[in-house]
């Protein structure tokens, strides 16, 4: 059975994507859960992963680290699991946006953090320029999706795929900071925070002890001592 190696869920949005991954493709897996950053964590990580970092996925001998390339590995062993939308034009569309989320919005990544148990009103005034962009760039990708794939459903593509999944703990992060978006947007964010298995994380979330003072106290991102996503 697969290993799934996260950290903590109220903080660890990679944890989260690949977590969500598997849980709605139904395919069963183990839970290592490391809290991220107690004394403990570099050394704890170093024992499944060459990057540092969370989700790894363990499958029997083969390491994988990094979100993208643990749902394409998955995907070859489980053709059905969560994947792109059918039609070339969609999962072109699918793929560049996705990516575009794993390798940008560092402002969003910076200055809102996960913190799924928090609720805290930011104003556009305590945001960079550069956040402020990127929030727009979001509003306009994920209208630009669901005007164009999303059909008469609730989600960017249609049919739920890994571009929802990378996404969603964006819409997590608007709901705990309260960033207002569009129609199309805030329908986006709904149909996130109404999945089942987002409500279980959560609630998991929740409950979790450890607390990390430099995301509940909002610390500049220049002072924090990890790489949040
Ligand atoms: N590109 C990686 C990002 C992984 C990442 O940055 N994970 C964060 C937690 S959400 C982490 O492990 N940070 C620990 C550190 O920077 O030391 C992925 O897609 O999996």
């Amino acid at each position: 059975m697969y290993k799934l190696v996260i950290a903590n869920r109220n903080y660890s949005s990679w944890s989260l994507r690949a977590w969500l991954f598997l849980t709605e493709s139904n395919i069963p897996f183990e839970e290592i859960r490391i809290p991220l950053f107690t004394a403990r964590w570099q050394e704890e990580i170093a024992r499944f992963s060459p990057g540092g970092r969370v989700p790894v996925l363990l499958d029997e001998g083969i390491t994988v680290w990094d979100s993208i390339a643990i749902m394409e590995h998955v995907r070859e062993q489980h053709p059905d699991a969560v994947g792109w939308p059918v039609s070339d034009r969609a999962r072109a569309h699918a793929r560049s946006v996705s990516a575009e989320m794993h390798s940008g919005f560092l402002a969003i990544r910076d200055e809102l953090p996960q913190n799924l148990r928090a609720r805290r009103k930011m104003d556009a005034n305590q945001l960079s320029a550069s956040c402020t962009k990127q929030i727009t760039r979001i509003d306009e990708l994920w209208t630009d999706c669901r005007k164009q794939y999303g059909g008469s459903g609730k989600w960017l593509f249609g049919e739920f795929s890994i571009a929802d999944i990378m996404f969603t703990p964006v819409a997590l992060r608007f709901v705990t900071y309260s960033i207002p978006v569009s129609g199309h947007c805030q329908e986006f964010v709904e149909a996130v925070c109404g999945l089942e298995s987002v409500q279980r994380w959560i609630d998991a979330a929740r409950v979790e002890s450890e607390s990390l003072p430099f995301i509940d106290d909002l610390v500049p991102a220049a002072d924090s001592p990890l790489t949040l996503g």
